[in-house]
């Protein structure tokens, strides 16, 4: 249920000004040492943030998708990493349990993962099953009460510091595709479960992916999410449907940031006897940049939106985010074609939100798989009315 707006209004302005006075002058650091601050995330579990999703049952605020948009596009506007250490945990690794998991499961990990005592990651992508999740090949093979697992995942977002994990894994072979997969709360400290090193990526510095094996990892049957089986291939998509208008709500706000540094640059740096913003070929860059970030605002909150109206957005969320990362793409270019060679140098900031944001037209989905999810449902749908 949306909070009242008065009181959503204060936690927008409380986040926003978290985001400008406490973040913003802690990214040089963050991306220096690889690591957020341990004081910043209890100060982000004492603002509430580790609970924004998750219901207030389960001790959190319960935004709505169309209130998580928003604050998104506020927590956009610093270097990603500082998202990573909660939207990991209140988005795609929580989600499932909250969609399709037991009232037991809820219970037992929700709660915690509200006040920020267990951090939930996600674990689809394998070595050979990146954007064909439907074929990945984790087995999770019933014994008694338990399921063995064995195989490996992949660039797993806060993998290293994750207490839990939702994992989809083959519970039956037998079949190929889809219909084999089931998803599982997989707890850090289950014997048989290891992690590799973190990786080391072009951007988002502070914030980690490695791998997950299972080596016969015994996992609680009834960590099985639902008790059902051949259902986590629908749960993990229909998590990603809603991952998807967060980042393009993320996407957006990094695209703001950008243009608000092009901007000051652009009235202040002068060539020819005049603050470059006076040219118009300059001024084309930011009016592009100012009708990109529009756009891509109006069309997620438009999803969001249509989400909570329980609409399916599986098209809308595949539009905003492929739009939203794209056009993000091209206002981070923009911003370093202004500031000319000093955006390719380190000091400004501009050519480190040029690398993180490359990020966004890879992962919850390339561009492609969303342009496949678009197309397929317009095809669907079209046959479907005749
Ligand atoms: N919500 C609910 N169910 C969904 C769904 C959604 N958004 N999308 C698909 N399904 C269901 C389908 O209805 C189908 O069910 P039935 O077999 O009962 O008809 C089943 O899931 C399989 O769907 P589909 O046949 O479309 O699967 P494909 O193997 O063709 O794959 C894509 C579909 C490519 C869209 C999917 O694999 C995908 O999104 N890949 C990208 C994965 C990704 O984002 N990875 C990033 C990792 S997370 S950082």
């Amino acid at each position: 249920m949306a909070m009242d707006p008065e009181t959503f209004n204060q936690l927008l302005d409380a986040i926003r000004r978290f985001v400008t006075e406490r973040l913003m002058p802690l990214e040089h650091q963050v991306a220096n040492d690889d690591a957020v601050p341990d004081e910043v995330k209890r100060e982000m579990a004492e603002m509430g943030l580790f609970g924004l999703t998750i219901p207030e049952e389960y001790g959190g605020i319960g935004v709505t998708m169309e209130e998580e948009a928003q604050i998104c596009m506020e927590l956009g506007r610093t270097s990603p990493a500082f998202r990573s250490v909660f939207g990991t945990s209140i988005g795609i690794g929580s989600q499932g349990i909250l969609m399709d998991g037991t009232d037991e499961q809820k219970q037992k990990y929700l709660p915690k993962i509200a006040v920020g005592e267990c951090v939930a990651s996600f674990a689809l992508t394998e070595p050979d099953a990146g954007s064909d999740a439907a074929h990945l090949k984790t087995t999770a093979i019933r014994d008694g009460d338990e399921y063995v697992f064995n195989g490996t995942k992949r660039f797993i977002t806060n993998a290293p510091s994750a207490d839990i994990m939702t994992v989809m894994a083959r519970t039956n072979p037998d079949i190929d595709g889809a219909g084999g997969v089931s998803s599982f709360i997989v707890e850090r400290g289950t014997p048989g479960l290891s992690f590799g090193k973190p990786e080391k990526k072009m951007g988002q510095q502070g914030a980690h992916i490695c791998d997950v094996i299972f080596d016969d990892c015994r996992v609680p049957a009834e960590n099985l999410i639902g008790h059902k089986e051949g259902v986590g291939f629908k749960t993990a998509m229909k998590v990603l449907d809603r991952g998807r208008i967060h980042l393009a709500a993320v996407c957006v706000g990094h695209a703001q940031r950008a243009m608000e540094e092009a901007l000051a640059y652009a009235c202040e740096r002068k060539q020819f006897g005049q603050p470059i913003a006076d040219f118009q070929l300059v001024q084309a860059m930011l009016a592009d940049t100012k009708t990109d970030i529009y756009a891509a605002r109006c069309m997620t909150l438009d999803a969001a939106k249509k989400r909570d109206a329980g609409d399916n957005v599986s098209t809308e969320a595949a539009c905003a985010k492929m739009f939203a990362s794209e056009m993000c793409g091209r206002a981070v270019d923009r911003a370093v074609q202004v500031f000319g060679g000093s955006g390719y140098v380190a000091d400004h900031g501009v050519e480190r939100m040029y690398r993180d944001a490359r990020l966004y037209r890879i992962y919850e989905g390339t561009t492609q798989i969303q342009q496949i999810v678009i197309a397929r449902n317009m095809i669907r749908e079209w046959r479907d009315s005749l």
